[in-house]
């Protein structure tokens, strides 16, 4: 497979003015015709040969300005089609049979649940027609449907509808019209049986926009929370960046076979159903926040990524980062700030900082790929995100405004790229962002040391912050980053003191962004009169490893003081952390494992304290990760992690039974079901709560456990409480699991959860389970939610089943790697992943892994998604 390089990117030769794609869908078969107005490019390479691409495709036409073409004149190699002549401009059209009834990958046009639907980007688009596809060429689409009138009675294209009607013969047809030029991969079309939800949504400049959600007709019951969440994204997208929805009509249409959460396409996203369909019954809160979030996420995409688009696929973060920053946002806003920012750095620890300190690691701007579906990542989205609010840190909410106004103004309509935007915030603020552009072309996640010395004579302060980013692949030597550390000094009573560097006449203010830019940088306090705690990395503002000379007392200080939520709720987890290395430093020793008593005390503060919001005392008492664990040791010790963590779960439960079972008896009597935070803080704390009460293996527990189950009316009660039963060797975790699946067996969503459930205990025989599972009549290897729930989560949520000493966890997920190879490589290729880490490992577990990463590299037929993970792995 071939290696592209961003150095390499040429300006398309010919653009594409409009594009009229005909369809005509048929049981066994698509025929499209497509019909592209092209014109020379005038910042192209002048007049030359057209290429086009084109993948699994049968061409049945050939025309140019009316006149068919001879065999002479065109070629087609590999995945191309090129006319070896062709004028400066002209009407090129285009015939071609694809059949949609038998791709498995999910990408281009296919099939799911009976209904047809399209997936494009990156570069599905090449499977439906040959076409430029590549997102600098932007055009205007017409798109017409034509389809048995009885099967697919919806047809759906991106735009407005602008014809429709009977064709006789039980056909009928649909046409419309996308104003706003786009490039293929925003692109889309559905044709099915579908139910419609209705809304309309006044913009603030009075237009009227119709709203329709559609889903299959036994759904209908599940779309008032996206509903809801896309009247709430477009209100605020025009309160926090003046932007106005620009069609008539928004739809979204939910599908139950996709690869991704959901697609922005023009005017008609296309939804995973996992994000779209939820009522308390069958959903958890955090199913209904990831909902708010994705129809957030894709309706945000409309300004950033479809109005102003990405000029090439290494530019994904332009579109991405921002966007996820954009609904990390509007959660917050929607919710608690606080509560959110706690959870987004939690994943981006347990996700992107273990991809970027192993074999894919690549820039926010990556510089090569082989297969751009493996750049979805966590780094391009999640730390592309962190880059976003890095600038705004910087240039402070007005300045950032401002920015994004200018990068608007400038960019509408075009194909840019992530230095594009940088500019765009620079000349907007007159600032200068040179240093900070690392940030899209360095790897690794920078650690950044501090240290301190309070002078009580001379009432200062020296703060000395350090930096250094890891070696990652093709990168042996970093330079040093324009790092924004927000911080504060707080004195013994836990306030904030006014801060004034040497040289500053006067304090300015008692929280600040220092910027550190050298590799090493010193700051000097005056006017002190008591030796402080410093208050560092405030709401996580930078993506980077912390290393700060904090005592325990200093630990315990924050944790009880801190004004800052993300800091107070840092201070916890390293003192979690340090307990926890500890306990596996005496596992591996042999030793009796000791508990550290000021942690008891602390989390005994947190239970009783009335004052806390409950979501933010949930994520207090929440242990990192294993994941995240294993991402701080050198060599990971799966046993050791996971005794040592359980071992401290369970020794806080021992010594604060009482109180435990007093927050979890506090926060039960809820009344009604409902989803406001207050309530969503109550469920996520007596559940944290349970999950420490049952670690006491004590029969009373399991009898409250299964108690919450049986009397919950709303999914999230009842998961948790399942949960627990299912991951504890307990008499009853049988009976539970076969009562859920016999109450939801209807529910593909909720059967989502039951697989997954199994498939992440921590209990001997899982894998067998597992295995067993994949023959349950509800598991279905071509369903992307199925993989994802049942084997995905065996190898990325079973550290201790996965990576068991047997290797067997290894063997079974390289097995479903070569079978997915075949159906569906982005899932393949996803689940591949999970070997990433290898050589952190154990020499007998790295030499197992790396033996099921060479089987899979010599397997015939291989894709370029799995050979390009496979391969450099292995590398
Ligand atoms: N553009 C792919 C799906 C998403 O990030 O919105
Ligand atoms: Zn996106």
């Amino acid at each position: 497979p071939n290696t592209i390089f961003l150095k390499d990117y040429q300006p398309p030769r010919y653009l594409v003015e409009t594009l009229r794609l005909d369809f005509d869908l048929h049981e066994t078969h698509a025929d499209v015709r497509a019909r592209l107005v092209l014109r020379l490019n005038p910042q192209g390479q002048g007049p030359g040969p057209l290429v086009l691409n084109g993948q699994d495709m049968e061409l049945r036409g050939l025309r140019l300005d009316g006149r068919a073409l001879n065999a002479h004149e065109y070629a087609i190699t590999g995945d191309t089609l090129t006319l070896s002549e062709m004028p400066e401009s002209g009407e090129l059209e285009i015939e071609t049979r694809i059949r949609p009834q038998e791709n498995t990958a999910l990408e281009g046009l296919y099939q799911s649940g009976g209904n047809f639907c399209t997936q494009c980007e990156a570069e599905g688009f090449r499977r439906i027609s040959y076409y430029p596809d590549r997102p600098d060429v932007m055009a205007r689409f017409s798109t017409r449907i034509e389809a048995d009138k009885a099967r697919y009675p919806v047809l759906l294209s991106n735009g407005n509808l602008v014809e429709a009607g009977e064709l006789g013969n039980g056909r009928h047809f649909a046409l419309w019209e996308d104003p706003f030029p786009k490039p293929s991969y925003l692109f889309a079309l559905v044709a099915g049986n579908l139910a419609q939800v209705a809304d309309t949504f006044t913009t603030r400049s009075g237009r009227e926009v119709a709203l329709h959600i559609y889903v299959q007709q036994k759904n209908l019951d599940k779309v008032e929370h996206a509903m809801r969440s896309l009247k709430l994204a477009m209100r605020w997208d025009e309160e926090r960046f003046g932007r106005e929805y620009d069609l008539d009509i928004f739809q979204i249409v939910a599908v139950d076979d996709f690869n991704m959460g959901a697609m922005e396409n023009k005017g008609l996203n296309i939804f995973n159903s996992k994000y779209v369909l939820a009522k308390a019954e069958t959903a958890t809160d955090g199913d209904f926040e990831g909902i708010e979030s994705v129809i957030g996420h894709e309706y945000f995409h409309n300004w950033t990524g479809n109005r102003i688009t990405c000029r090439d696929w290494f530019q994904l973060s332009l579109k991405e980062g921002l966007t996820v920053f954009r609904d990390q946002e509007f959660s917050a806003d929607m919710g608690s700030r606080a509560v959110r920012r706690i959870q987004d750095v939690r994943a981006l620890r347990s996700m992107q900082f273990a991809e970027d300190a192993g074999p894919m690691a690549h820039p926010v701007r990556p510089e090569s790929y082989i297969e751009i579906n493996n750049f979805y990542t966590a780094t391009v989205y999640e730390k592309g995100a962190e880059v976003i609010r890095m600038i705004l840190t910087l240039l402070g909410r007005e300045g950032f405004r401002r920015g994004m106004d200018l990068y608007f103004a400038r960019h509408d309509g075009q194909a840019v790229t992530t230095d594009d935007f940088v500019t765009a915030m620079a000349d907007a603020n007159e600032a200068d962002f040179g240093q900070f552009q690392r940030w899209y072309r360095q790897a690794g996640t920078p650690e950044v040391s501090a240290n301190w010395q309070y002078d009580a004579e001379n009432r200062t302060f020296t703060l000395t912050l350090s930096q250094r980013t890891p070696a990652t692949p093709g990168q042996p030597d970093k330079l040093p980053l324009h790092i924004p550390i927000a911080m504060a000094l707080l004195d013994p009573s836990g306030r904030e003191m006014p801060l004034q560097l040497e040289g500053e006449e006067t304090p300015a203010g008692t929280s600040r962004v220092l910027e550190l830019r050298e590799a090493a940088q010193t700051f000097r306090f005056v006017n002190l009169a008591q030796p402080p705690v410093p208050s560092l990395l405030r709401g996580f503002s930078a993506p980077v490893r912390l290393a700060a000379e904090y005592t325990d007392q200093d630990l315990v200080f924050l944790l009880a003081h801190d004004p800052d939520a993300f800091c107070r709720w840092e201070a916890g987890q390293q003192m979690a952390i340090k307990a926890i290395l500890s306990g596996i430093q005496d596992f591996r020793a042999g030793r009796r494992l000791a508990f550290n008593e000021a942690l008891a005390d602390a989390v005994g503060r947190i239970l009783v304290d009335d004052e806390l919001d409950p979501a933010f005392a949930a994520l207090l008492l929440a242990l990192p990760s294993e994941t995240y664990l294993a991402d701080l040791l050198d060599v990971v010790d799966v046993e050791g992690i996971h005794v040592a963590r359980e071992f401290l779960r369970q020794g806080l439960a021992m010594r604060l039974k009482d109180v435990f079972l007093a927050a979890y008896r506090r926060n039960s009597d809820q009344g009604p079901y409902s989803l406001d935070p207050e309530a969503v803080g109550r469920r996520a704390l007596r559940n944290a709560a349970l999950s420490y009460l049952m670690s006491l293996e004590e029969p009373d527990m399991t009898d409250l456990a299964l108690g919450q189950y049986q009397r919950a009316d709303n999914m999230t009660d009842s998961m948790a409480a399942l949960g627990q039963l299912a991951h504890r060797d307990s008499p009853v975790r049988r009976e539970a699991l076969d009562d859920f699946y016999a109450r939801w067996r209807e529910d593909a969503l909720v059967l989502d959860k039951w697989f997954a459930i199994q498939a992440t205990a921590p209990l001997p025989g899982v894998l067998d389970e597992v295995r067993q599972l994949m023959q349950h009549p509800a598991f279905e290897i071509r369903n992307p939610n199925k993989v994802r729930a049942l084997i995905g989560s065996f190898a990325r949520g079973n550290p201790t089943g996965f990576h068991d000493a047997s290797g067997e966890g290894y063997a079974f997920v390289a097995d479903q790697v070569i079978h997915l190879n075949a159906l569906n490589p982005q899932i393949a290729a996803r689940l591949l992943g999970a070997f990433n880490a290898w050589r952190r490992y154990d020499p007998q577990r790295r030499a197992l892994m790396q033996a099921q990463l060479e089987r899979i590299l010599q397997t015939p037929a291989l894709s370029p998604d799995v050979y390009e993970v496979a391969s450099k792995s292995l590398a």
